[in-house]
């Protein structure tokens, strides 16, 4: 179409995929001015209210719902003023004169105007929620370790929705991902482990599932319903980044049948913050629709894992600076009874081992060097250090590949691949550079990650990847990268080793007088 968004490979973080206009044909939507007049409507509201939407706009909703429905989704909207959230209200009679026929409706607003999204009721509504919700956070409380934890929630989550597959999908620092637990039917293959490419889920993509915390594909063969009109007085498409229904990406829809699926559900998992991963579901056998209720269970059930999984690892990394803070304090009364155990780079090496583990250790103090373990030739280490000058000043610098800045480095990467620099003066520069060795790994990427997609045969439109065969790559040249604890804790010894410094060059001082 003229007016649609072209997608290629240089624009597909831009495609605007809270605008395409469209609905799944799930349900219906109905966008309502302050007054409770009909502004829009989708194209599939006969289905339900035997008007077609052309003529359902501008007339008020009351000549369409019950007013006993009417009263209950007025209700409702009083407790969303203002907030940046979706209502939920199950089964709403909405016909008068048919009483067992329910709808559940999700209610948000977008400036002034009220979004009403319909679908029929679940036949078998699930149990009691609140007892389903407890149920399931007791399971979790009861596993033990980070492992067992994402397992168990792939397992409820899939337990509640019934989908073929679920997967705990756990984001890397450079936007990839990897699937770290799996529930599944059997008999359906396993991605347990395996590795996707940062494409895969583009940028708006994210930030809009930061907002909103769960979607559904309900069957990836059908047509998307257009919204009517389709541009409102102001000339723009209704912004469905709230919306319950929202139609989806045709890339996306691509790729997931080119995955084999029919349906796909996601939750994220929103930890400090962030978008730490998602919760990603696939079904094979058809369109999937679990009821709205269950849904909403599902939403809150991955809201509940998010905050167990960050109270977790706020315990394991405030147990980890608690050990730091105590190698440290060791560190300082160590040398304070001996000065000549920081010219020890043995004695220091160990000492730093404990907490950051390494391969080797270079002191550089006063243009003097010790080494000790695995570290790079001597005669590299003015280098890395005049590198070191240049770029960080005065800060904890970490990379698991030295030769990204310092090219000479590729010549000993299989005894110092990677580099943790602690600065402990200002000038001269001094440092505690701590060295890990090159560890080759092997990452199973779900086809070839540097093809996530190719031009279609129809000109600029993208067509992501067709295989998703194994593709294993070999990781050479890097180390076990120092992750952000280690590196806040380097800048707890830092302060020590700092102190330590200082002070001896106040006895040197105190001697020459
Ligand atoms: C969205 N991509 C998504 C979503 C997932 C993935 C989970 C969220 C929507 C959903 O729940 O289905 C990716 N799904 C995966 C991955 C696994 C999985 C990695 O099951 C692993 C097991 N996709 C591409 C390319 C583009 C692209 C090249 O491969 C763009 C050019 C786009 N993906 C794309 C878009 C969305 C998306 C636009 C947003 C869909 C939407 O919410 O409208």
């Amino acid at each position: 179409d003229s007016e649609g968004f072209h997608v290629d490979l240089t624009n597909c973080d831009r495609e605007p995929i809270h605008q395409l206009g469209a609905i799944q044909p799930f349900g219906f939507l109905i966008a309502l001015s302050s007054d409770w007049l009909v502004k829009r409507a989708s194209a599939n509201i006969a289905d339900t209210f035997g008007v077609v939407a052309d003529d359902m706009l501008g007339t008020p909703l009351t000549d369409h719902f019950s007013a006993h429905a009417v009263h209950q989704l007025r209700n409702r909207l009083t407790v969303l003023r203002g907030a940046d959230a979706v209502e939920r209200i199950f089964g709403v009679a909405v016909f008068a004169d048919q009483p067992n026929r329910l709808f559940d409706f999700a209610l948000h607003m977008i400036g002034d105007t009220i979004v009403l999204e319909g679908e029929p009721c679940e036949a078998e509504a699930a149990s009691d929620p609140a007892s389903a919700i407890r149920a399931m956070m007791a399971r979790l409380d009861n596993t033990t370790d980070l492992t067992g934890f994402f397992r168990e929630g792939a397992r409820q989550v899939r337990a509640l929705t019934g989908f073929d597959r679920v997967m705990v999908y756990r984001f890397d620092m450079d936007g990839s991902g990897t699937v770290v637990a799996e529930a599944a039917r059997a008999g359906i293959g396993s991605f347990l482990d395996l590795r996707y490419p940062a494409s895969d889920i583009p940028q708006q993509a994210r930030k809009l599932y930061l907002r909103t915390p769960f979607r559904i594909i309900v069957d990836v063969h059908a047509e998307p319903v257009p919204i009517l009109p389709q541009r409102d007085e102001t000339g723009e498409p209704i912004d469905l980044s709230l919306s319950v229904l929202r139609s989806v990406s045709p890339i996306h829809i691509e790729y997931l049948q080119n995955m084999g699926v029919d349906a796909s559900m996601s939750i994220s998992i929103i930890v400090e913050g962030k978008l730490w991963g998602l919760f990603a579901c696939h079904h094979y056998a058809g369109a999937k629709r679990p009821g709205f209720e269950r849904r909403s269970i599902a939403e809150l059930f991955g809201q509940m894992f998010a905050l167990k999984l960050e109270s977790r690892e706020r315990k394991a990394l405030s147990a980890y600076e608690t050990s730091a803070r105590a190698t440290s304090d060791r560190l300082l009364a160590a040398v304070a009874g001996d000065a000549g155990l920081l010219d020890n780079p043995e004695w220091l090496g160990n000492m730093l081992q404990e907490t950051v583990p390494c391969d080797g250790i270079a002191i550089w103090i006063d243009g003097k060097l010790a080494t000790s373990g695995m570290t790079p030739p001597n005669d590299a280490v003015p280098g890395i250090v005049r590198r070191l000058n240049a770029m960080a000043a005065g800060r904890i610098y970490a990379t698991d590949h030295l030769s990204d800045v310092l090219p000479q480095a590729a010549d000993y990467a299989d005894v110092a691949a990677g580099l943790l620099a602690i600065p402990i003066s200002r000038t001269p520069r001094d440092y505690v550079l701590l060295f890990r060795q090159e560890k080759i790994r092997t990452v199973n990427w779900a086809g070839d990650p540097h093809k996530p997609a190719q031009l279609g045969p129809h000109g600029p439109r993208l067509t992501p990847r067709k295989s998703f065969e194994l593709w294993a790559q070999e990781v050479r040249g890097r180390s076990e990268p120092f992750n952000e604890a280690e590196q806040r804790v380097a800048e707890m010894l830092r302060a020590s080793l700092i102190e330590i410094v200082l002070r001896l060059s106040d006895d040197a001082q105190e001697e020459k007088r």
